[in-house]
Formats: structure tokens, C-alpha cells, sequence
């Protein structure tokens, strides 16, 4: 059955994968493609203006009340995604559940309750991993103003994501030119969405 893929970019902190998304879509509308954009934590809910709050240092949260929260922030758009996807509509997702797992696991919670809640989503088709050093994302312009925007951290949060990268991600190094790296992306986008499109590709769920 013809549906649209969901392609989700993880990534550190200023890895540019906004920017990445913002380019993509641009180029990929241009060819005529379908596709939008999802971002997690979505702040527009009111679980993400929360998780918002938490995020800028205004609102104290248990860690684990808050990994609850970004998951609920996904459920919450579950079922837009599924409609979305069947409608023909190829999603771009700005961070997803592995993000989820990367930052909390790397508070030191354990690693099968970090996977739980995420359980049963709708597994991407594509994952693009940004990878960068946290030397280089440090010098980006905006860094150090959210939570989790330190070194130290985000290098934690780097080891955390290398044990979820599978064979079946892709990733691009985002220490090079922000034309390079969307010179990178566009084709291995365009064979998933035609996958996808060819009905050759059934949904499938997290962490199955
Ligand atoms: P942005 O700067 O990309 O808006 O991310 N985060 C994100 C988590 O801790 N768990 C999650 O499930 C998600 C999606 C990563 C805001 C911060 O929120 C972190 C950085």
C-alpha cells in the first residue's frame, strides 16, 4: 500500500539538524514531493510547553517525570502521524524516542525503563544520525542557552546514542558545509520515500 515515510534526524545539540530539515523540505517540495515537518519536543501542547519550561531552567522536574512528559509528547501526536503517513504525506521528524533514550539513559536511568514508554510508536523508516564533535557544536551560535547544553554532557549523550545506531541508520558528518551535508541526505531520502510509495515498506513499531 502507498503511504509516505516517516524519516527522523537525531542528532546533539546544534548539530544543525533543523537547518538540515529546512533545506530538505525546500529541495524535496521543489521536486514535487509531499512532505512536512515534525519536531520533538513539539512546544505548541500544552506537555511541551512544560517540557519547555524545564528545558529554559524555569520548572523543576523529577528526570523521570520529565522523560515520561517527551514521551507523552509523542503519543500525543501518534495518531496525526499515522493519518499523515496514509495519507501519502512523507514526514521529516526533528528528534524522536532515540533522543529520549540518548539524554535520560545518560542521566544514568536504566536502559530498558528509558525504552518503555516509547514502546508500540511507529518505527521511522529512516534514521539520519548528524554526528559531530561536542568541540565543534560548542562554537555554534545559540549554544549553551537550554538545559543539557554543556560539554560534559553532551558527550555522555554522544556514547549514549552510538548503542542505538543500528546497520540500518545513516550517518552523515555535520563537521563540513551545511550544502554538503543536504547534498548527503536528499538521495538516500528519495529511495526510502519511493520505497515507501512502491508499498514496499509496511509500518512498523518501536522497539520491535
Ligand atoms: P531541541 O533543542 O532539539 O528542541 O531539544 N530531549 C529531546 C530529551 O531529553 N528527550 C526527548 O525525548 C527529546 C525529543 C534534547 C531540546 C532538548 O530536549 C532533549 C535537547
Amino acid at each position: 500500500m502507498s503511504r509516505g515515510a516517516l524519516i527522523v534526524v537525531e542528532g546533539l545539540d546544534k548539530s544543525g539538524k533543523t537547518t538540515q530539515i529546512k533545506n530538505c523540505l525546500q529541495i524535496l517540495r521543489r521536486d514535487g514531493f509531499d512532505v512536512c515537518q515534525l519536531s520533538f519536543p513539539d512546544r505548541t501542547t500544552s506537555i511541551g510547553q512544560l517540557i519547555s519550561s524545564f528545558l529554559r531552567g524555569e520548572t523543576v522536574l523529577d528526570d523521570r517525570v520529565v522523560h515520561l512528559l517527551f514521551s507523552a509528547n509523542r503519543w500525543e501526536k501518534w495518531k496525526e502521524i499515522k493519518e499523515r503517513l496514509m495519507a501519502g504525506t512523507t514526514i521529516l521528524v526533528d528528534r524522536y524516542a532515540y533522543s529520549g533514550v540518548a539524554y535520560t539513559a545518560s542521566k544514568g536511568y536504566d536502559w530498558d525503563w528509558c525504552l518503555g514508554p516509547d514502546k508500540g510508536l511507529i518505527a521511522p523508516d529512516l534514521v539520519i544520525y548528524l554526528s559531530a564533535s561536542s568541540k565543534v557544536l560548542e562554537t555554534r551560535s545559540g549554544y549553551g542557552q537550554e538545559r543539557y547544553e554543556n560539554q560534559l554532557f553532551q558527550n555522555r549523550v554522544s556514547e549514549t546514542f552510538e548503542k542505538l545506531v543500528t546497520h540500518k541508520w545513516l550517518r552523515i558528518s555535520s563537521d563540513r558545509p551545511i550544502e554538503e551535508v543536504t547534498h548527503h541526505m536528499i538521495p538516500p531520502i528519495r529511495n526510502i520515500i519511493d520505497s515507501c510509495q512502491n508499498g514496499a515498506l509496511p509500518l512498523g513499531t518501536l522497539w520491535t
